[in-house]
């Protein structure tokens, strides 16, 4: 299983992911995906390789919150009956910053309403 990309910026929207079987590829294969935080990103819970085909796309849908944080990894686990569980992560970049305050520090160079007078 792996991830189209290696980071993604909040909101990316959605990031390509392939399920992939080896050897193996007679029968229809339920793959359960778990992301291990779903306030980073989502995923289907399962997907389904089908009979006689090695791999399937899915998607991941980043979730874009207006919270102001860390860069964070979100974690997506494959696991099928059978086979050796995979998994791949995305770095979920924060796209919210504070808002900037305005200060004056008393320095010249700084005009403040108060200070504005009418031309003589
Ligand atoms: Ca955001
Ligand atoms: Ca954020």
């Amino acid at each position: 299983m792996h991830l189209a990309t290696y980071s993604a910026a909040e909101n990316a929207g959605t990031v390509r992911g392939i399920v992939s079987r080896e050897a193996e590829t007679v029968g229809d294969l339920v793959v359960t995906l778990i992301s291990n935080d779903t306030e980073l990103g989502t995923v289907p819970a399962t997907v389904t390789i089908p009979d006689g085909v090695g791999a399937v796309p899915f998607t991941l849908r980043v979730v874009d919150d207006a919270v102001v944080e860390d860069d964070q990894n979100v974690i997506i686990t494959a696991r099928a009956t059978g086979c050796i569980a995979g998994s791949d992560s995305l770095l979920v970049k924060n796209d919210d910053f504070p808002p900037m305050p305005i200060t004056d520090n008393g320095d010249a160079g700084f005009s403040q309403t108060a200070r504005f007078r009418a031309k003589p």
